[in-house]
Formats: C-alpha cells, sequence, structure tokens
C-alpha cells in the first residue's frame, strides 16, 4: 500500500480527505498542532511548513505527497509570504532532495477569481488571482510546472472550488465540491500513471459550473454529486448582492476586498455601466448642494470599514 503524506492535514480538506481515503492508503500527517485521534493507518508527525528542515524530514520515505498546508485565505502579506510562498518552496525542494516524486497541490478557485461568471474557463486559461493568497496559489501552480520540467516530478493541482458537505450559498452552487468528489480527484492524482504537470478543477459535476473540466475527465474524473440538490434550500437563504463586484466574479468577495485603482480596467462592460449611472449621480448631488446653502458645522463621513472576509 502506499504512504501518502498529507500537510496540513488538521484543517477541513484534510479532515474529509482522511475520512475518504482511509484503508486506501498509508497516511502520514503533518501539521504545525498535534493531530490527537489517528485512525488505523494513520501516523502523525509534527512540522512547520515555513522550515526546510521539518519538512526534509516529513516527506522522508513518502510515494506522494498531497499539500494542503499554508493559509487557506487572504491575509497580510508576511503571513501569505511565510505559509504559502516559502513554505510551498520548501516542500518542494524537500521531495526533489527526498525523491518523492508526485505532489498533488491544492491550489484554489482564487487563482482564478477575477474572471466574470459568465465566463466559462478551463485547465489552459490565464490566471486571474483574484487576492495576494489567489497570487500564491498561482505561484504553486509553476512553481510545480518548472519542477515538473526541470527535474521531472510530477505534479497534479486541483483548484479546489469550495470543498464542504453541502453547498453554503449562490456562488458555492457553481464550485461546490463534494468530500467524495475532491477524494475520486485525489485518487487520481496519485495513483494515475502518467502524470508530469496537471491542472483540475476541484469541483462536483455543478449544473452551474463556470469551469470546464475536460482535462479532470480526460484522466478519469466521473462525479458522483451535483450542488443543484441544494439549490432550492440554498437560494432560500441567500442575502441580497450587497457588492456588485463580488456578484459579478468568480471570487466572490475576495474580489472586492480592499479594492482600489481603476475598476474599468477589471470588468469593462458592467463598469461602463456604473460609471455612466455614477456621474449622473454625482451630477444629481451637486446639482442639489448648490441649490441648498452649506451647513455650518458639517461633520466628515466616518471612513468605510475593511472589507471583512468571508472562508
Ligand atoms: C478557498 O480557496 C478557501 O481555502 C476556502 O476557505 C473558501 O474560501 C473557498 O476558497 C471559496 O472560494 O469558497
Amino acid at each position: 500500500m502506499k504512504t501518502v503524506l498529507l500537510t496540513g492535514a488538521g484543517g477541513s480538506v484534510g479532515t474529509f480527505l482522511r475520512n475518504e481515503l482511509n484503508g486506501k492508503y498509508n497516511l502520514r500527517l503533518s501539521d504545525i498542532k498535534p493531530i490527537k485521534q489517528l485512525a488505523p493507518g494513520e501516523m502523525f508527525v509534527a512540522g512547520d511548513i515555513g522550515r526546510l528542515a521539518d519538512m526534509l524530514r516529513v516527506t522522508e520515505g513518502v510515494d506522494a505527497i498531497i499539500h494542503l498546508g499554508g493559509f487557506a485565505v487572504e491575509g497580510p502579506w508576511d503571513i501569505i509570504l511565510r505559509s504559502n510562498i516559502i513554505g510551498l518552496y520548501n516542500v518542494y525542494e524537500a521531495a526533489r532532495i527526498n525523491g518523492v516524486k508526485r505532489i498533488l497541490f491544492a491550489t484554489s478557485n482564487h487563482a482564478m477569481g477575477f474572471y466574470r461568471r459568465d465566463q466559462k474557463i478551463d485547465h489552459r486559461t490565464y490566471p486571474k488571482p483574484d487576492s495576494r493568497y489567489g497570487v500564491s496559489k498561482v505561484f504553486g501552480e509553476q512553481l510545480g510546472s518548472l519542477y515538473a520540467d526541470k527535474y521531472g516530478m510530477e505534479i497534479f493541482c486541483i483548484r479546489i472550488g469550495n470543498a464542504a458537505t453541502m453547498p453554503a450559498d449562490k456562488r458555492r452552487l457553481s464550485i461546490w465540491v463534494s468530500p467524495r468528489d475532491l477524494a475520486q480527484l485525489v485518487q487520481i492524482g496519485i495513483d494515475h500513471p502518467d502524470i508530469r504537470f496537471e491542472i483540475v478543477y476541484g469541483v462536483s459535476g455543478n449544473r452551474r459550473s463556470w469551469y470546464d473540466n475536460s482535462n479532470a475527465e480526460r484522466l478519469g474524473y466521473r462525479p458522483q454529486d451535483d450542488a443543484e440538490q441544494y439549490a432550492t434550500e440554498v437560494l432560500a437563504r441567500e442575502k441580497p448582492v450587497q457588492d456588485e463586484r463580488s456578484e459579478l466574479h468568480q471570487g466572490g468577495n475576495f474580489v472586492s476586498a480592499e479594492i482600489g485603482g481603476d475598476p474599468s480596467r477589471v470588468t469593462p462592460k458592467v463598469n461602463a455601466k456604473q460609471a455612466a449611472a455614477k456621474s449622473k449621480a454625482k451630477k444629481a448631488v451637486k446639482a442639489t448642494k448648490a441649490a441648498k446653502p452649506k451647513a455650518k458645522n458639517s461633520v466628515k463621513p466616518k471612513a468605510k470599514k475593511a472589507v471583512k472576509k468571508k472562508r
């Protein structure tokens, strides 16, 4: 039986995969914090992906690595740099030194988050990350490409949508992946004999999908689930649209967090309309102000609250 290492095994995706892969592989679980309850066939090795020495110890003698470790949402640059750039480099480099050829990299839909929802994208579409987190995922994919071409490693990148027992909201109806579908993809990544460098979308067979996942299908992926079965329930509790730009793009609120610059460069169609509406509104405000006498003690508007990121 193959021995498979899971970095970041203590997280939610790690927990789903532990359940699904149990009995199929010997699982070596690694995380910075101890995982206390182990099932038969599992062992735990502590390790910090920020330290190459730890990763050399943790990756020794395994047949494949599922790299889940790192920071799983948008965060400050120093955290992204340590966990998702340096940490990822350490995992790849330790694998190369230890002769572990196969790495499955848990990349994310946020590598592509600035694509609009009315666009269908595939594994050949160029990245458009929506955050520093998304950029770190593109970095991981590209480091994988380098290690495949330069060192003959076998890299399988799964751009995970949202792994959960059921889709949480309307956006997730398009990107949801059930634990068993994700596990099916992971098994393809571990066992397929002919992998050099591949990108697949980690999504179930969702009717509302934004992805052409033909590359996964070519490798044998046959998803069992479709988020549509939850659609009525999910849509009934959907809140009204808060932010047009989040609604327009695949990355959702990762797109609108800390937004600045010239929005028309991102979404020409809709923003052309928005810009026209905005300038009309501005003119209307100016006209009202000109008509009213100025108040003496006018109070400055409070700074807008920073956008809070949801997982
Ligand atoms: C991700 O990449 C995150 O790791 C996860 O927590 C969710 O935010 C997911 O994307 C998503 O887009 O729903």
